[in-house]
Protein backbone atom coordinates (compact mmCIF):
# COMPACT_ATOMS: atom_id res chain seq x y z
CA UNK A 1 0.00 0.00 0.00
CA UNK A 2 1.37 3.18 -0.96
CA UNK A 3 0.05 4.99 1.86
CA UNK A 4 1.15 8.57 2.67
CA UNK A 5 3.92 8.48 5.46
CA UNK A 6 3.67 10.47 8.72
CA UNK A 7 6.81 10.25 9.95
CA UNK A 8 7.25 11.02 13.36
CA UNK A 9 6.33 14.42 13.78
CA UNK A 10 6.30 17.74 12.54
CA UNK A 11 8.54 19.63 15.10
CA UNK A 12 7.24 22.82 16.05
CA UNK A 13 9.50 25.44 16.48
CA UNK A 14 9.27 25.23 19.67
CA UNK A 15 10.21 21.73 20.26
CA UNK A 16 13.13 22.11 18.09
CA UNK A 17 14.63 25.20 20.23
CA UNK A 18 13.93 22.92 23.17
CA UNK A 19 15.89 20.23 21.86
CA UNK A 20 18.75 22.86 21.05
CA UNK A 21 17.91 24.31 24.85
CA UNK A 22 21.56 24.13 26.07
CA UNK A 23 22.83 26.71 23.68
CA UNK A 24 19.93 29.57 25.05
CA UNK A 25 18.60 30.29 21.60
CA UNK A 26 15.27 31.96 20.90
CA UNK A 27 12.45 31.30 19.04
CA UNK A 28 12.10 34.44 16.20
CA UNK A 29 7.98 35.39 16.67
CA UNK A 30 7.24 34.80 13.19
CA UNK A 31 3.81 32.74 12.27
CA UNK A 32 4.74 29.53 12.52
CA UNK A 33 4.22 26.95 10.16
CA UNK A 34 1.77 23.97 10.05
CA UNK A 35 2.53 22.27 13.83
CA UNK A 36 -0.53 20.34 14.69
CA UNK A 37 1.49 17.19 15.43
CA UNK A 38 2.36 16.80 18.88
CA UNK A 39 6.03 17.54 19.51
CA UNK A 40 6.09 14.68 22.08
CA UNK A 41 6.50 12.41 19.37
CA UNK A 42 10.65 12.69 18.19
CA UNK A 43 11.20 13.06 14.27
CA UNK A 44 14.06 10.71 14.27
CA UNK A 45 12.15 7.58 15.98
CA UNK A 46 11.73 4.93 13.54
CA UNK A 47 8.36 5.01 11.63
CA UNK A 48 6.13 1.90 12.94
CA UNK A 49 6.35 0.45 9.05
CA UNK A 50 8.33 0.94 6.01
CA UNK A 51 6.73 3.18 3.00
CA UNK A 52 8.23 3.44 -0.34
CA UNK A 53 6.58 6.73 -0.82
CA UNK A 54 7.55 10.05 0.70
CA UNK A 55 7.56 13.75 0.49
CA UNK A 56 9.85 15.66 1.85
CA UNK A 57 9.34 19.77 1.66
CA UNK A 58 12.46 21.41 2.46
CA UNK A 59 12.27 24.69 4.18
CA UNK A 60 14.28 26.71 6.44
CA UNK A 61 12.99 28.77 10.27
CA UNK A 62 14.56 31.31 11.65
CA UNK A 63 16.01 31.80 15.02
CA UNK A 64 17.78 34.30 16.82
CA UNK A 65 21.05 34.06 19.11
CA UNK A 66 21.92 37.33 20.95
CA UNK A 67 21.42 39.76 18.32
CA UNK A 68 22.17 37.43 15.26
CA UNK A 69 20.02 35.68 13.05
CA UNK A 70 20.94 32.35 12.11
CA UNK A 71 18.56 29.99 10.50
CA UNK A 72 18.30 25.99 10.03
CA UNK A 73 17.06 23.81 6.96
CA UNK A 74 14.24 21.75 8.41
CA UNK A 75 12.41 17.92 6.34
CA UNK A 76 8.52 18.35 6.79
CA UNK A 77 9.18 20.89 9.54
CA UNK A 78 12.01 19.21 11.77
CA UNK A 79 15.97 19.40 12.97
CA UNK A 80 16.75 16.83 11.87
CA UNK A 81 15.09 15.69 8.81
CA UNK A 82 12.53 12.58 10.12
CA UNK A 83 13.64 8.89 9.65
CA UNK A 84 12.74 7.25 6.90
CA UNK A 85 11.84 3.83 7.04
CA UNK A 86 12.36 1.87 4.38
CA UNK A 87 12.18 -1.86 3.09
CA UNK A 88 14.69 -3.98 0.35
CA UNK A 89 13.37 -4.84 -2.93
CA UNK A 90 10.91 -1.65 -3.26
CA UNK A 91 10.86 0.62 -5.81
CA UNK A 92 11.09 3.79 -4.10
CA UNK A 93 9.41 7.22 -5.18
CA UNK A 94 10.43 10.07 -3.11
CA UNK A 95 9.44 13.91 -3.80
CA UNK A 96 11.30 16.58 -2.53
CA UNK A 97 10.01 20.04 -2.50
CA UNK A 98 11.50 22.60 -1.89
CA UNK A 99 10.56 26.02 -0.30
CA UNK A 100 13.92 27.61 -0.81
CA UNK A 101 15.02 30.79 -2.17
CA UNK A 102 17.91 28.54 -3.64
CA UNK A 103 19.02 25.22 -5.07
CA UNK A 104 18.62 22.39 -2.98
CA UNK A 105 19.25 18.42 -3.34
CA UNK A 106 18.97 15.46 -1.73
CA UNK A 107 21.69 12.91 -1.67
CA UNK A 108 20.74 9.40 0.08
CA UNK A 109 24.44 8.79 1.56
CA UNK A 110 25.09 4.84 1.22
CA UNK A 111 22.66 3.95 -0.93
CA UNK A 112 23.51 2.05 -3.97
CA UNK A 113 21.57 3.53 -6.93
CA UNK A 114 21.27 4.78 -11.00
CA UNK A 115 23.65 7.74 -10.65
CA UNK A 116 21.11 10.31 -12.07
CA UNK A 117 19.49 9.37 -8.84
CA UNK A 118 22.24 10.10 -6.38
CA UNK A 119 21.28 13.95 -5.72
CA UNK A 120 24.68 15.71 -6.10
CA UNK A 121 23.95 19.08 -8.44
CA UNK A 122 26.38 19.62 -11.61
CA UNK A 123 27.68 15.76 -10.98
CA UNK A 124 24.45 13.81 -11.43
CA UNK A 125 21.74 15.76 -11.83
CA UNK A 126 20.96 19.70 -12.32
CA UNK A 127 19.90 20.15 -8.34
CA UNK A 128 16.54 20.64 -7.16
CA UNK A 129 15.42 24.05 -8.28
CA UNK A 130 14.32 27.09 -6.16
CA UNK A 131 10.42 26.65 -5.59
CA UNK A 132 10.88 23.66 -7.85
CA UNK A 133 10.66 19.85 -7.12
CA UNK A 134 12.40 16.53 -8.18
CA UNK A 135 11.05 12.94 -7.97
CA UNK A 136 13.35 10.30 -6.92
CA UNK A 137 13.33 6.93 -8.25
CA UNK A 138 15.18 4.17 -7.65
CA UNK A 139 15.23 0.25 -6.85
CA UNK A 140 15.95 -0.48 -3.47
CA UNK A 141 18.53 -3.64 -3.46
CA UNK A 142 20.63 -2.99 0.33
CA UNK A 143 18.91 -2.95 4.19
CA UNK A 144 20.78 -1.55 7.29
CA UNK A 145 21.32 2.03 8.64
CA UNK A 146 21.67 4.42 6.19
CA UNK A 147 21.19 8.30 6.24
CA UNK A 148 20.00 11.19 3.99
CA UNK A 149 21.59 15.10 3.23
CA UNK A 150 21.67 17.79 1.22
CA UNK A 151 24.88 18.51 -1.16
CA UNK A 152 24.17 21.43 -2.15
CA UNK A 153 26.23 24.53 -0.56
CA UNK A 154 26.28 24.33 3.51
CA UNK A 155 22.92 23.04 3.79
CA UNK A 156 23.80 20.09 5.65
CA UNK A 157 26.02 22.16 7.48
CA UNK A 158 22.96 23.55 8.99
CA UNK A 159 20.85 20.82 9.72
CA UNK A 160 19.41 18.99 6.24
CA UNK A 161 20.19 15.72 6.92
CA UNK A 162 18.09 12.36 8.39
CA UNK A 163 18.23 9.10 9.03
CA UNK A 164 17.33 6.12 6.45
CA UNK A 165 16.51 2.69 8.37
CA UNK A 166 15.88 -0.28 5.88
CA UNK A 167 14.21 -3.58 6.71
CA UNK A 168 15.96 -6.36 5.14
CA UNK A 169 13.75 -9.00 3.08
CA UNK A 170 14.13 -12.01 3.80
CA UNK A 171 15.57 -11.79 6.97
CA UNK A 172 14.07 -10.25 10.49
CA UNK A 173 14.15 -6.98 11.15
CA UNK A 174 15.08 -7.34 14.65
CA UNK A 175 17.70 -9.73 14.66
CA UNK A 176 19.81 -10.92 17.66
CA UNK A 177 16.32 -10.53 19.62
CA UNK A 178 16.57 -7.13 19.88
CA UNK A 179 13.32 -5.97 22.10
CA UNK A 180 14.28 -2.11 21.16
CA UNK A 181 15.20 -0.11 18.19
CA UNK A 182 16.80 3.45 18.07
CA UNK A 183 18.26 6.13 15.86
CA UNK A 184 20.88 7.93 17.10
CA UNK A 185 21.87 10.96 14.74
CA UNK A 186 24.79 13.08 15.70
CA UNK A 187 26.08 16.48 14.64
CA UNK A 188 27.53 19.45 15.23
CA UNK A 189 25.51 22.57 15.49
CA UNK A 190 27.00 26.69 15.33
CA UNK A 191 24.80 29.52 14.92
CA UNK A 192 27.86 30.75 13.31
CA UNK A 193 27.26 30.95 9.46
CA UNK A 194 29.32 28.28 7.77
CA UNK A 195 31.34 30.91 5.41
CA UNK A 196 31.98 32.83 8.23
CA UNK A 197 34.08 29.78 9.78
CA UNK A 198 35.80 29.39 6.40
CA UNK A 199 36.74 32.57 6.16
CA UNK A 200 38.03 32.34 9.43
CA UNK A 201 39.67 29.33 9.41
CA UNK A 202 40.91 31.05 5.54
CA UNK A 203 42.43 33.76 7.82
CA UNK A 204 43.75 31.50 10.43
CA UNK A 205 43.74 27.83 10.70
CA UNK A 206 43.98 27.52 14.13
CA UNK A 207 41.05 30.06 14.60
CA UNK A 208 38.62 27.64 16.56
CA UNK A 209 42.09 25.73 18.00
CA UNK A 210 43.57 27.97 20.58
CA UNK A 211 44.21 24.82 23.27
CA UNK A 212 48.08 25.37 22.27
CA UNK A 213 50.56 23.47 24.52
CA UNK A 214 51.49 25.43 27.43
CA UNK A 215 54.42 25.96 29.60
CA UNK A 216 53.21 23.48 32.04
CA UNK A 217 52.38 20.95 29.51
CA UNK A 218 56.39 21.13 28.56
CA UNK A 219 57.50 20.45 32.05
CA UNK A 220 54.80 17.61 32.31
CA UNK A 221 56.72 15.99 28.83
CA UNK A 222 60.11 16.61 29.79
CA UNK A 223 59.28 14.66 33.43
CA UNK A 224 58.72 12.32 30.75
CA UNK A 225 61.23 12.53 28.02
CA UNK A 226 63.82 14.60 28.99
CA UNK A 227 63.92 18.18 29.22
CA UNK A 228 65.58 18.21 26.04
CA UNK A 229 63.71 15.98 23.93
CA UNK A 230 60.42 18.25 25.40
CA UNK A 231 62.59 21.18 23.84
CA UNK A 232 63.70 19.99 20.68
CA UNK A 233 60.40 18.11 20.45
CA UNK A 234 58.61 21.34 20.62
CA UNK A 235 60.72 23.61 18.15
CA UNK A 236 60.83 21.14 15.77
CA UNK A 237 56.86 21.50 15.61
CA UNK A 238 57.13 25.60 15.09
CA UNK A 239 59.62 25.20 12.32
CA UNK A 240 57.17 23.07 10.44
CA UNK A 241 54.90 25.96 11.72
CA UNK A 242 52.10 23.09 12.50
CA UNK A 243 50.93 22.71 16.46
CA UNK A 244 50.70 19.19 17.92
CA UNK A 245 47.46 20.03 19.16
CA UNK A 246 45.73 21.12 15.90
CA UNK A 247 43.37 17.77 16.21
CA UNK A 248 39.62 19.78 14.67
CA UNK A 249 39.84 22.42 12.54
CA UNK A 250 36.19 23.88 13.99
CA UNK A 251 35.96 22.73 17.73
CA UNK A 252 33.18 23.30 20.73
CA UNK A 253 34.05 26.98 21.01
CA UNK A 254 31.15 27.60 18.71
CA UNK A 255 30.12 23.77 18.22
CA UNK A 256 27.40 22.01 20.27
CA UNK A 257 26.99 18.55 19.94
CA UNK A 258 23.63 16.70 19.24
CA UNK A 259 22.06 13.77 19.57
CA UNK A 260 18.88 13.34 17.47
CA UNK A 261 18.79 17.59 17.69
CA UNK A 262 19.23 17.87 21.69
CA UNK A 263 22.17 19.35 23.58
CA UNK A 264 23.93 17.66 26.32
CA UNK A 265 21.17 19.55 28.57
CA UNK A 266 18.57 18.16 26.97
CA UNK A 267 19.61 14.85 27.54
CA UNK A 268 17.95 12.61 24.74
CA UNK A 269 17.26 9.18 26.41
CA UNK A 270 16.13 6.09 25.05
CA UNK A 271 14.22 3.68 27.41
CA UNK A 272 14.81 0.22 28.15
CA UNK A 273 13.74 -2.51 30.69
CA UNK A 274 16.46 -4.35 32.27
CA UNK A 275 17.69 -7.14 30.36
CA UNK A 276 16.11 -6.07 27.51
CA UNK A 277 18.64 -6.14 23.93
CA UNK A 278 18.74 -2.49 22.48
CA UNK A 279 20.11 -1.95 19.15
CA UNK A 280 21.03 1.65 18.67
CA UNK A 281 22.17 2.83 14.92
CA UNK A 282 24.63 5.51 15.18
CA UNK A 283 25.13 7.82 12.48
CA UNK A 284 27.83 10.99 12.09
CA UNK A 285 25.98 13.60 10.15
CA UNK A 286 28.22 15.91 11.33
CA UNK A 287 29.30 18.69 9.34
CA UNK A 288 33.49 18.01 10.86
CA UNK A 289 33.47 16.10 14.23
CA UNK A 290 34.88 12.67 14.21
CA UNK A 291 33.04 11.85 17.79
CA UNK A 292 34.15 8.48 20.26
CA UNK A 293 31.67 7.06 21.33
CA UNK A 294 30.97 4.92 24.47
CA UNK A 295 28.76 4.27 27.24
CA UNK A 296 31.08 4.66 30.56
CA UNK A 297 30.03 0.93 32.35
CA UNK A 298 28.52 -1.19 29.14
CA UNK A 299 30.28 -2.99 26.83
CA UNK A 300 28.46 -3.71 23.52
CA UNK A 301 27.93 -5.48 20.36
CA UNK A 302 29.17 -3.78 16.54
CA UNK A 303 27.04 -5.65 14.78
CA UNK A 304 26.98 -3.33 11.35
CA UNK A 305 29.19 -0.98 9.67
CA UNK A 306 28.16 1.88 7.19
CA UNK A 307 24.60 -0.66 7.16
CA UNK A 308 25.97 -3.46 6.16
CA UNK A 309 26.14 -6.58 8.85
CA UNK A 310 29.09 -7.49 10.46
CA UNK A 311 30.45 -10.78 12.71
CA UNK A 312 29.48 -9.05 16.02
CA UNK A 313 32.57 -7.16 17.91
CA UNK A 314 32.43 -6.54 21.56
CA UNK A 315 33.91 -3.18 22.39
CA UNK A 316 33.66 -0.80 24.94
CA UNK A 317 34.39 2.22 22.70
CA UNK A 318 34.51 3.21 18.34
CA UNK A 319 35.55 6.34 16.88
CA UNK A 320 32.88 7.35 14.25
CA UNK A 321 34.01 9.84 11.29
CA UNK A 322 31.21 12.32 9.56
CA UNK A 323 29.07 9.93 7.36
CA UNK A 324 29.78 6.98 8.34
CA UNK A 325 27.41 4.15 10.60
CA UNK A 326 27.51 1.92 13.10
CA UNK A 327 24.97 -0.62 14.71
CA UNK A 328 25.30 -1.99 17.92
CA UNK A 329 23.55 -3.93 20.45
CA UNK A 330 23.77 -3.12 24.33
CA UNK A 331 22.04 -4.97 27.38
CA UNK A 332 21.62 -3.66 29.76
CA UNK A 333 20.74 -5.54 33.01
CA UNK A 334 20.48 -2.90 35.90
CA UNK A 335 17.48 -0.71 36.98
CA UNK A 336 19.56 2.30 36.26
CA UNK A 337 20.81 4.94 34.47
CA UNK A 338 23.57 4.86 31.95
CA UNK A 339 25.11 8.03 30.08
CA UNK A 340 25.95 7.71 26.67
CA UNK A 341 29.04 9.60 25.98
CA UNK A 342 30.19 11.10 23.07
CA UNK A 343 33.01 12.97 23.10
CA UNK A 344 34.49 15.19 19.92
CA UNK A 345 37.91 13.75 19.09
CA UNK A 346 39.67 17.02 19.96
CA UNK A 347 37.79 16.82 23.51
CA UNK A 348 36.71 20.80 23.52
CA UNK A 349 32.73 18.83 24.02
CA UNK A 350 30.79 16.37 24.21
CA UNK A 351 27.28 15.17 23.12
CA UNK A 352 25.38 13.05 26.29
CA UNK A 353 22.01 10.97 25.93
CA UNK A 354 20.86 8.43 28.50
CA UNK A 355 19.92 4.87 28.35
CA UNK A 356 17.24 4.74 31.35
CA UNK A 357 14.48 2.85 32.54
CA UNK A 358 12.39 5.88 32.94
CA UNK A 359 12.80 8.95 31.72
CA UNK A 360 13.87 11.73 33.86
CA UNK A 361 17.06 9.26 35.07
CA UNK A 362 20.48 10.51 34.55
CA UNK A 363 23.75 9.17 34.73
CA UNK A 364 26.84 10.62 35.75
CA UNK A 365 28.87 12.10 33.26
CA UNK A 366 32.09 11.23 33.48
CA UNK A 367 35.22 13.92 32.63
CA UNK A 368 36.91 14.15 29.03
CA UNK A 369 39.86 11.98 28.24
CA UNK A 370 43.02 14.13 27.91
CA UNK A 371 43.08 15.20 23.96
CA UNK A 372 45.52 13.55 21.28
CA UNK A 373 48.70 14.77 20.59
CA UNK A 374 50.10 14.77 16.92
CA UNK A 375 53.38 12.57 16.55
CA UNK A 376 55.69 11.46 13.99
CA UNK A 377 53.54 8.87 12.88
CA UNK A 378 51.01 11.25 11.59
CA UNK A 379 53.38 13.37 9.95
CA UNK A 380 53.90 10.43 7.75
CA UNK A 381 57.31 8.61 9.73
CA UNK A 382 56.58 6.00 10.77
CA UNK A 383 59.24 3.83 10.32
CA UNK A 384 61.35 6.88 11.54
CA UNK A 385 59.57 7.32 14.43
CA UNK A 386 60.38 3.54 15.28
CA UNK A 387 63.79 4.21 15.13
CA UNK A 388 64.77 6.67 17.21
CA UNK A 389 61.86 6.78 19.85
CA UNK A 390 61.18 10.28 21.94
CA UNK A 391 61.81 12.41 18.76
CA UNK A 392 65.34 13.23 19.68
CA UNK A 393 66.90 11.88 16.79
CA UNK A 394 64.76 14.64 14.83
CA UNK A 395 66.42 17.54 16.33
CA UNK A 396 68.34 17.52 13.34
CA UNK A 397 66.05 17.80 11.07
CA UNK A 398 66.42 21.24 10.63
CA UNK A 399 62.80 22.23 9.25
CA UNK A 400 60.77 19.23 7.88
CA UNK A 401 60.20 21.63 5.11
CA UNK A 402 63.40 20.61 3.35
CA UNK A 403 62.38 17.34 2.53
CA UNK A 404 60.98 16.01 0.20
CA UNK A 405 60.59 14.24 -3.28
CA UNK A 406 64.33 12.96 -2.89
CA UNK A 407 63.21 10.26 -1.32
CA UNK A 408 62.33 7.07 -4.08
CA UNK A 409 58.97 7.08 -5.27
CA UNK A 410 57.48 5.12 -7.76
CA UNK A 411 57.13 6.07 -10.75
CA UNK A 412 54.30 7.88 -12.77
CA UNK A 413 51.88 4.73 -14.32
CA UNK A 414 54.28 2.21 -12.84
CA UNK A 415 53.75 -1.46 -14.46
CA UNK A 416 54.38 -3.95 -11.80
CA UNK A 417 52.93 -7.10 -12.03
CA UNK A 418 51.76 -9.00 -9.08
CA UNK A 419 52.65 -12.36 -9.11
CA UNK A 420 48.41 -13.18 -9.17
CA UNK A 421 47.34 -11.23 -11.94
CA UNK A 422 48.24 -8.35 -14.09
CA UNK A 423 47.87 -5.52 -11.86
CA UNK A 424 48.47 -2.06 -13.30
CA UNK A 425 49.24 0.20 -10.98
CA UNK A 426 48.99 4.05 -11.36
CA UNK A 427 50.99 5.54 -8.68
CA UNK A 428 52.31 9.75 -9.32
CA UNK A 429 54.46 9.33 -6.40
CA UNK A 430 54.62 12.08 -4.05
CA UNK A 431 52.91 15.17 -4.61
CA UNK A 432 55.16 18.83 -4.85
CA UNK A 433 55.21 20.69 -1.98
CA UNK A 434 53.80 23.68 -2.98
CA UNK A 435 51.21 26.18 -2.15
CA UNK A 436 48.29 23.44 -2.12
CA UNK A 437 50.60 20.67 -0.10
CA UNK A 438 52.24 21.32 2.86
CA UNK A 439 53.68 18.17 4.20
CA UNK A 440 54.80 15.00 2.35
CA UNK A 441 54.14 11.25 4.39
CA UNK A 442 57.60 9.83 3.70
CA UNK A 443 57.02 6.44 5.54
CA UNK A 444 53.07 6.01 5.49
CA UNK A 445 52.16 3.38 7.67
CA UNK A 446 49.02 0.67 7.88
CA UNK A 447 47.02 2.15 10.60
CA UNK A 448 44.30 0.21 9.98
CA UNK A 449 44.66 -1.76 13.75
CA UNK A 450 44.76 1.32 15.48
CA UNK A 451 41.72 2.75 17.10
CA UNK A 452 42.40 6.27 15.98
CA UNK A 453 44.87 9.43 17.77
CA UNK A 454 43.66 9.54 21.32
CA UNK A 455 42.23 6.37 21.70
CA UNK A 456 45.19 3.77 22.17
CA UNK A 457 45.86 2.39 25.79
CA UNK A 458 42.81 4.33 27.26
CA UNK A 459 42.23 0.77 29.26
CA UNK A 460 39.13 0.24 26.97
CA UNK A 461 38.58 -1.90 24.53
CA UNK A 462 38.07 0.34 21.19
CA UNK A 463 37.28 -1.02 17.65
CA UNK A 464 39.63 -0.97 14.83
CA UNK A 465 39.13 -1.08 10.95
CA UNK A 466 41.36 -4.16 11.13
CA UNK A 467 38.23 -6.55 13.30
CA UNK A 468 35.71 -5.74 10.80
CA UNK A 469 34.48 -9.19 9.24
CA UNK A 470 31.50 -9.08 6.54
CA UNK A 471 28.76 -11.26 7.71
CA UNK A 472 28.77 -12.52 4.39
CA UNK A 473 31.80 -12.87 1.96
CA UNK A 474 32.53 -10.24 -0.96
CA UNK A 475 30.03 -11.34 -4.17
CA UNK A 476 32.92 -10.25 -6.04
CA UNK A 477 36.37 -12.19 -6.29
CA UNK A 478 37.87 -11.09 -8.68
CA UNK A 479 41.18 -9.58 -8.13
CA UNK A 480 41.74 -5.33 -9.44
CA UNK A 481 43.66 -4.90 -12.50
CA UNK A 482 44.37 -1.28 -11.95
CA UNK A 483 45.59 0.20 -8.58
CA UNK A 484 45.03 3.87 -8.47
CA UNK A 485 47.01 5.82 -6.00
CA UNK A 486 45.77 9.01 -4.70
CA UNK A 487 47.58 11.11 -1.95
CA UNK A 488 45.39 13.56 0.43
CA UNK A 489 47.36 16.61 0.82
CA UNK A 490 46.07 20.05 2.26
CA UNK A 491 47.96 23.22 3.03
CA UNK A 492 46.42 24.10 6.94
CA UNK A 493 48.03 27.44 6.39
CA UNK A 494 45.98 28.56 3.92
CA UNK A 495 43.38 26.35 4.42
CA UNK A 496 42.96 24.45 1.05
CA UNK A 497 42.93 21.12 0.64
CA UNK A 498 42.81 18.37 -2.43
CA UNK A 499 43.94 14.98 -3.76
CA UNK A 500 47.17 14.71 -5.39
CA UNK A 501 48.59 19.10 -4.85
CA UNK A 502 45.26 19.71 -6.85
CA UNK A 503 42.10 21.03 -5.89
CA UNK A 504 39.00 20.17 -7.80
CA UNK A 505 38.68 23.00 -9.62
CA UNK A 506 42.05 22.00 -11.13
CA UNK A 507 41.72 18.12 -11.61
CA UNK A 508 40.53 15.84 -14.17
CA UNK A 509 38.02 12.94 -13.09
CA UNK A 510 38.74 10.16 -12.29
CA UNK A 511 37.88 7.09 -15.32
CA UNK A 512 36.44 3.94 -14.48
CA UNK A 513 35.91 1.13 -17.22
CA UNK A 514 32.35 -0.20 -16.47
CA UNK A 515 32.82 -3.08 -14.71
CA UNK A 516 36.25 -2.91 -13.65
CA UNK A 517 37.68 -4.34 -10.31
CA UNK A 518 39.46 -1.35 -9.17
CA UNK A 519 41.77 -0.72 -6.18
CA UNK A 520 41.91 2.11 -4.62
CA UNK A 521 45.23 3.30 -2.39
CA UNK A 522 44.73 6.51 -0.04
CA UNK A 523 48.04 7.47 1.32
CA UNK A 524 47.63 10.48 3.52
CA UNK A 525 49.43 13.35 3.98
CA UNK A 526 48.29 15.73 5.89
CA UNK A 527 48.21 15.78 9.94
CA UNK A 528 44.53 15.12 9.71
CA UNK A 529 41.73 12.07 9.41
CA UNK A 530 40.07 12.59 6.32
CA UNK A 531 36.71 10.39 5.96
CA UNK A 532 36.82 9.92 2.14
CA UNK A 533 33.32 8.46 0.87
CA UNK A 534 33.34 7.08 -2.49
CA UNK A 535 29.20 7.52 -4.20
CA UNK A 536 27.54 4.80 -5.78
CA UNK A 537 29.86 1.62 -5.07
CA UNK A 538 30.63 -0.07 -2.16
CA UNK A 539 34.63 0.60 -0.98
CA UNK A 540 35.73 -2.79 0.20
CA UNK A 541 38.46 -2.40 2.70
CA UNK A 542 41.30 -4.46 2.58
CA UNK A 543 41.65 -5.19 6.20
CA UNK A 544 43.53 -8.15 6.45
CA UNK A 545 40.12 -10.38 6.53
CA UNK A 546 40.52 -11.44 2.87
CA UNK A 547 37.39 -12.52 1.53
CA UNK A 548 35.07 -11.26 4.87
CA UNK A 549 36.39 -7.53 3.96
CA UNK A 550 33.81 -5.27 5.11
CA UNK A 551 31.72 -3.33 2.83
CA UNK A 552 31.88 0.26 3.37
CA UNK A 553 30.41 3.98 2.02
CA UNK A 554 33.09 6.32 3.91
CA UNK A 555 36.66 5.21 5.14
CA UNK A 556 38.76 7.21 7.86
CA UNK A 557 42.21 7.76 6.75
CA UNK A 558 44.42 8.39 9.40
CA UNK A 559 47.24 10.24 9.13
CA UNK A 560 50.41 9.59 7.82
CA UNK A 561 48.71 6.46 6.45
CA UNK A 562 48.69 4.11 3.78
CA UNK A 563 45.36 2.00 3.30
CA UNK A 564 43.40 0.46 0.11
CA UNK A 565 39.82 -0.60 -0.93
CA UNK A 566 38.28 -2.58 -3.85
CA UNK A 567 35.89 -1.42 -6.11
CA UNK A 568 33.63 -2.99 -8.74
CA UNK A 569 32.53 -0.07 -10.70
CA UNK A 570 29.37 -1.80 -11.86
CA UNK A 571 27.00 1.45 -12.33
CA UNK A 572 27.87 3.65 -15.15
CA UNK A 573 27.73 7.46 -14.78
CA UNK A 574 29.09 10.61 -13.09
CA UNK A 575 29.86 10.02 -9.59
CA UNK A 576 31.38 12.16 -6.11
CA UNK A 577 34.46 10.95 -4.77
CA UNK A 578 34.87 13.06 -1.44
CA UNK A 579 36.44 14.01 1.97
CA UNK A 580 32.83 14.15 4.08
CA UNK A 581 34.57 16.96 6.41
CA UNK A 582 32.37 19.64 4.70
CA UNK A 583 35.22 22.72 4.30
CA UNK A 584 37.71 19.89 2.91
CA UNK A 585 35.04 19.31 0.69
CA UNK A 586 34.24 22.22 -0.65
CA UNK A 587 37.71 23.51 -0.05
CA UNK A 588 39.28 21.40 -3.03
CA UNK A 589 38.98 17.41 -1.51
CA UNK A 590 36.55 16.70 -4.29
CA UNK A 591 37.09 14.30 -7.37
CA UNK A 592 34.01 13.35 -9.95
CA UNK A 593 34.99 9.47 -10.80
CA UNK A 594 33.30 8.77 -14.61
CA UNK A 595 31.91 5.30 -15.25
CA UNK A 596 31.77 4.07 -18.82
CU1 LIG B 1 39.26 15.92 4.81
Amino acid sequence: MNTRPRHGATLSRRHFVTGLGGLGLVACTKAEPDTRLSSLVEASAIPPVASSRHTLTIETRPWVIGSRESKGYTVNGSVPAPTLRWREGDDMMIEVINRLDTQTSIHWHGIRLPADMDGVPGVSFAGIPAKGSFTYRFPLRQSGTYWYHSHSGMQEAQGLFGAIVIDPRDAPTRPYDCARDYVMVLSDWSDVAPHDIISNLKQQDDYYNFRQRTVASLFHEARQNGLGNAIDNRLMWSRMRMSATDISDVSGVIYSYLINGHSPDANWTALFSPGEKIRLRVINASAMTLFDFRIPGLSFSIIAADGQDVEPVPVDEFRIAPAETYDLIVQPTEDRAWTIFVQAEDRTGYARGTLAPRKGMTGPIPPMDPRPVRSMIDMGMGRMEAQSPGMSGMSGMSGMSGMTSSHSAPSTHENRSSASSHLVVEDPGPPPRNVENQNVALDPVNRLAEPGDGLGNNGRRVLTYAMLRALSPAPDLRPPTREIVLHLTGNMMRYIWGFDAKKFSEADPIHLTLNERVRITLINDTMMEHPIHLHGFWSELENGQGDSRPNKHTIISQPGSRLSYLVTADTPGMWAFHCHLIYHMHLGMFRTVVVS
